[in-house]
């Protein structure tokens, strides 16, 4: 095992670093109170290659890898975490397209997805279908040259500004999850109309809901074939998955920051707060749990680039990532104290921002679930 990154990775972490100091770090507060979402830093982000880690250079990318994402997240949600969800809103259709697409559809769409100049999402989740994607009631019927799509996805990140979305419909309604499909669509066109939604963090990243009323989508904008889109899903949330859990560990590792830095700083009872063990406890915790999930997406990322099946070891680490980020940002505001409770310093955002990895990407339940169903011998999660 080697643990030292290469020469490569530290300067693309450097950069991630670097681009989150000077361009996100100073307006974060602001931006988080305002709710605003930064077209801006999102085609920043695509000029620096960002999005294109995972991309052959054919298609635009840099072809860095898996790991370079993993890293490029980390430090982007370090900073700022509702920041880091745009990495998941462009990579995952360009790389859903990459993995399932025609030649065709990969020239065509995936260098402005890379770009983040097609501002992109995913549509799965329904009212009705959250952790039981196979559930979804949104139908696509064949008509002519073209799918006709009715129904309604819920919480859908960047439902507010995208222009295009990877949606995924049943095509074969009494086939459960084998009458599923996956389509790559156009928002701005007649039958799509959304809603903003309001949530308890991640304020920079707009969520919302999608309806489609006898939206047309042409038959040339199926991912992979009839049929295809429960696997589709489960490929790409694959991928997602990794690039969350990379921004869960970011999100751990400010709140360690903070706690450490205020424990050095804050005295009571005539020394710093770091001398009370009671305090120790905290950060030993928040060190281990953060290190276990440092670990865990760094190998699930080095599995990726080495095509080898990774399902088990992301579950692992997104479950790992998102449960350290939650503890760690709870343990920063009990040390952190009324500074903490604050509106005026990071660490309440930490802790509203923290509490979303427990539930997207697959709830810290459904993990779980695919860990305990592989080690059982039930289901195996590689497969
Ligand atoms: O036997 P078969 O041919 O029917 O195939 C089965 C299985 O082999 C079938 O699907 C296949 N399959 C897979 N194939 C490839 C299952 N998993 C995989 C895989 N990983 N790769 C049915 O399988 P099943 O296990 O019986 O399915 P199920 O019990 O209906 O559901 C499985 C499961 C619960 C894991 C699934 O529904 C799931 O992952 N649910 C969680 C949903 C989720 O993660 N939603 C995320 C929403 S998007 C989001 O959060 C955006 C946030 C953005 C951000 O912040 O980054």
């Amino acid at each position: 095992m080697d643990f030292e990154l290469s020469e490569e990775l530290v300067a693309v972490r450097d950069l991630a670093r670097d681009f989150a100091q000077k361009e996100i770090a100073p307006s974060a507060a602001r931006d988080d109170r305002e709710h605003k979402f930064r077209k801006d830093l999102v085609l920043k982000m695509g000029e620096l290659g960002f999005y294109g880690s995972v991309i052959s250079e054919s298609y635009g990318g840099s072809g860095l890898g898996y790991l370079a994402m993993a890293l490029i997240t980390e430090e982007v949600a370090r900073v700022h975490s509702a920041m880091r969800v745009f990495m998941n809103m462009q990579v995952g259709p360009a790389l859903t397209i990459l993995n399932f697409g025609t030649e065709e559809q990969k020239r065509q769409w995936i260098p402005p997805l890379i770009r983040g100049e097609s501002v992109s999402c995913f549509a799965i989740t329904e009212p009705d279908a959250g952790s039981d994607v196979a559930a979804l009631r949104t139908t696509a019927v064949s008509e002519g040259d073209s799918y006709v799509l009715n129904g309604s996805k819920i919480w859908i990140s960047n439902a507010p500004v995208a222009d295009t979305a990877l949606i995924y419909a049943s095509t074969d309604r009494a086939q459960k999850h084998r009458g599923m499909s996956a389509f790559y669509a156009d928002l701005n066109q007649p039958g799509v109309s959304r809603r903003p939604m309001d949530t308890l963090g991640v304020h920079c990243s707009p969520i919302g809901e999608i309806t489609f009323e006898n939206f047309r989508v042409p038959k040339a904008r199926l991912i992979g074939k009839e049929g295809d889109g429960f696997k589709v899903c489960m490929w790409q949330l694959n991928q997602t998955r990794l690039s969350c859990a990379a921004g869960a560990l970011g999100l751990a590792r400010a709140a360690r920051e903070a706690a450490v830095s205020y424990c050095n700083q804050r005295e009571q009872f005539g020394q710093k707060i770091g001398q009370f063990q009671m305090n120790q406890d905290l950060i030993a915790q928040m060190v281990v749990h953060e290190e276990a999930a440092a670990l865990l997406v760094y190998r699930a990322a080095w599995l990726a680039d080495r095509k080898q099946p990774n399902n088990l070891e992301t579950s692992m680490a997104k479950y790992a990532a998102a449960e350290a980020a939650a503890y760690a940002a709870d343990a920063a505001l009990r040390i952190l104290g009324a500074y903490g409770y604050s509106v005026e310093f990071p660490v309440e955002r930490y802790f509203r921002d923290a509490k979303s990895y427990q539930i997207v990407e697959g709830s810290s339940n459904i993990h779980k679930l695919i860990i305990a169903q592989d080690a059982l011998g039930y289901r195996k999660a590689n497969r």
